[in-house]
């Protein structure tokens, strides 16, 4: 058996939102780069379902393994998304190093390497236990991961006992690369400590400097904070921006998105879509409906949330002629094909990604964790989108269609983002940054 037959790589998702689908993409290009490689993958089992129904699976080196979610048997839910957070964060990190034990000894192989989700920080004690490296996933951009960082700075300078901010306009000049971002921009994690889901975050921040941190991310998307990031990081890797094109297996265009759009005018369209966690509220919906109507706009809208769509109906049937709207858009094609001119979004960190990719401006509708950062990073720093005034009200949409679509301000974002879009391509094309941040992961996970 040669040393790298040897190896075997054990990840551990975060099974929420479109963690686990990016960590188990990476594990794949791990895998199809190290075939001799065992690589485990251990999600809860309703998250694997999903991941898998979306992706290609066709890794003979990976293997699929379910952990307990925590979620006490006849449990009701009350229709609180934080309640399956708060049962897997209560089941972690038993859950975790109960199956990983047994699984070594199915295989006779123990782990050599452990790859995690960065929130999941005790993997970083589980692996320094084993005296193997840790890898951690941060699922997000670098300024997030920054902002994480100098959590203690952050309090201390910008609240007060309560862990609530004195000065919401105030900027984070103190920190580098930071000027742009203001204390209301600040996800709650930041500054409160209240919750288990907080509380996993903060006891993040004290670990992982010990991890090689990977990032979904590109060199010199925020040149000060990656340079920052690297200073007190054990080692930072930028292997973005992935996936890219092609990579999804919704790709076949089960939902005719990308025949509708190919009937479209060029740069036309408005593609929304507000990630997988959450659903705006239903002022948010009305408002935005509306000056889709008013406009005339023709839309390509993804709402997965049944409950909610009701709530719009209406708006559904007077404009069928115009738009369309499916539960799952293939995104990645969809923001890469020429008729869409604007993309309405939460401003999650692969949307923002896979928009650069497409070179589409965004219209920035934020509501929690990073997408505050990203939305401040899209207007003020790489001017590629914009937020709606007055919030989120009809007008302030009008407004924000009218700039992207047909006024000059969006044809400079399209020029701007036009030049990120080729940093991002020129990063993962052969010898580019990513390229060269992607074989060193890879060397991490073949060592034994
Ligand atoms: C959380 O964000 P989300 O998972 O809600 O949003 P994104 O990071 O933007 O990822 C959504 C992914 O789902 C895909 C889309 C993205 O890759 O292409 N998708 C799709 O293919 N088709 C659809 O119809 C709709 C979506 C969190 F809320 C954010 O704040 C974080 O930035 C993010 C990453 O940590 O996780």
């Amino acid at each position: 058996m040669s040393t790298e037959e040897k190896a075997h790589l054990a990840a551990f998702a975060f099974p929420f939102g479109s963690h686990p689908t990016a960590l188990f993409h990476l594990v794949q290009r791990l895998a199809a780069a190290c075939p001799q490689v065992h690589f485990s993958y251990f999600n809860i089992e309703s998250s694997n379902k999903k991941v898998l129904s979306r992706l290609d699976t066709t890794h003979s080196n990976i293997k699929i393994y379910h952990v307990d979610d925590g979620v006490p048997e006849g449990h009701v839910s009350s229709g609180n998304p934080m309640e399956f957070i708060e049962f897997f964060i209560k089941a972690t990190p038993a859950n975790f190093s109960k199956r990983l034990e047994q699984v070594e000894k199915e295989m006779g192989t123990k782990a050599t390497c452990l790859l995690s989700d960065a929130f999941l920080w005790f993997s970083g004690d589980m692996a320094q236990e084993r005296g193997i490296p840790w890898l951690a996933y941060w699922a997000a951009g670098p300024s997030s991961i920054s902002l994480h960082l100098y959590i203690h700075g952050i309090r201390a300078k910008l609240g007060n006992d309560d862990g609530q901010i004195q000065n919401l306009d105030q900027t984070l000049d103190f920190i580098p690369g930071m000027s742009a971002i203001r204390a209301s921009d600040l996800p709650v994690e930041i500054l409160q400590i209240n919750g288990l889901f907080s509380h996993m975050l903060y006891n993040m921040s004290d670990t992982i400097n010990r991890a090689y941190v990977v990032l979904n991310s590109f060199d010199g998307v925020d040149s000060v904070v990656e340079c920052d990031l690297k200073s007190k990081l054990k080692r930072l890797l930028n292997i973005g921006p992935f996936p890219l094109p092609k990579a999804l297996k919704c790709t076949e265009d089960q939902s005719g998105c990308l025949s509708w759009l190919s009937h479209q005018d060029a740069a036309s369209v408005a593609y929304i879509s507000f990630g997988t966690i959450l659903t705006p509220p239903q002022p948010e919906l009305v408002a935005l409906a509306e000056a889709l109507e008013e406009k005339q706009v023709p839309y390509l809208w993804s709402f997965a949330d049944n409950s909610k769509r009701i709530l719009i109906q209406g708006f559904f049937e007077r404009t069928g002629r115009i738009g369309k709207l499916v539960e799952w858009a293939p995104q990645t094609e969809v923001l890469s094909h020429p008729s869409v001119g604007v993309f309405v979004t939460h401003c999650g960190w692969n949307s923002t990604l896979e928009s650069i990719l497409g070179g589409v401006p965004m219209i920035c509708m934020p509501f929690f964790a990073d997408q505050m950062i990203n939305r401040r990073l899209m207007e003020n720093v790489w001017r590629i989108g914009v937020g709606v005034q007055g919030d989120f009200s009809k007008s302030g949409m009008v407004e924000a269609l009218d700039l992207v679509l047909w006024k000059d301000e969006g044809n400079k974002m399209r020029e701007n983002i036009g030049r990120l879009k080729e940093r991002a391509y020129m990063a993962v094309a052969e010898k580019g940054s990513s390229t060269e941040d992607f074989k060193s992961l890879t060397t991490k996970a073949k060592d034994i």
